[in-house]
């Protein structure tokens, strides 16, 4: 049990789909703690590093490609586990397979256009949240509804 950190996209098809608003809420009413926005279109470099582990795959460049075209949001979420936790919501990568309920599972029927990317690991999370945030991007803030989100011992056992 561990307090994390953890960085979502919602790629090109999740904008033109309309769907960053219902995204967001899913993430919040979770009781995920929003700590980092921001609307960017991501540079080459940029996506070379973030897919880094796809660097020798067949669909590097037009995944590429993709994330080029139009702008993305990004965002990133703190909460304990919010690494998994985050992965659960967003469900497996190809849509058609994806659980119903899991943001995946209910909006998407394609392994490219999968509306969002969730780290996939704490150490994956730490990388992709420099890539795109300043350090003075990201906000440490005591919400009001931390105390009936988290019991105390939690709290405590996650630091
Ligand atoms: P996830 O986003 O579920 O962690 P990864 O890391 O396997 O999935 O893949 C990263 C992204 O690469 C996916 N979100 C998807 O857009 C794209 N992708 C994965 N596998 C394929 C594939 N076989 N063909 C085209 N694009 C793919």
């Amino acid at each position: 049990m561990e307090m994390q950190r953890t960085a979502v996209l919602v790629k090109p098809d999740g904008l033109q789909r309309g769907l960053i608003g219902e995204i967001i809420s899913r993430f919040e009413r979770k009781g995920l703690k929003l700590v980092g926005l921001k609307m960017i279109r991501m540079s080459d470099e940029m996506l070379s590093d973030w897919y880094v582990e796809h660097k020798d795959k067949s669909f590097f460049q037009d995944l590429k490609e993709f994330m080029e075209q139009l702008p993305i949001v990004a965002m990133v979420w703190e909460g304990i586990d919010a690494v998994p936790v985050v992965r659960k919501l967003v469900g497996t990568t190809l849509g058609r397979e994806a659980e119903g309920g899991s943001i995946r599972g209910d909006y998407g029927m394609s392994q490219q256009y999968n509306l969002i990317h969730a780290s996939a690991t704490a150490a994956d999370a730490k990388r992709e949240i420099a890539i795109v945030f300043h350090s003075n991007e990201l906000f440490k803030y005591h919400s009001v509804i931390d105390s009936v989100i988290y019991a105390d011992y939690e709290v405590k056992n996650a630091d």
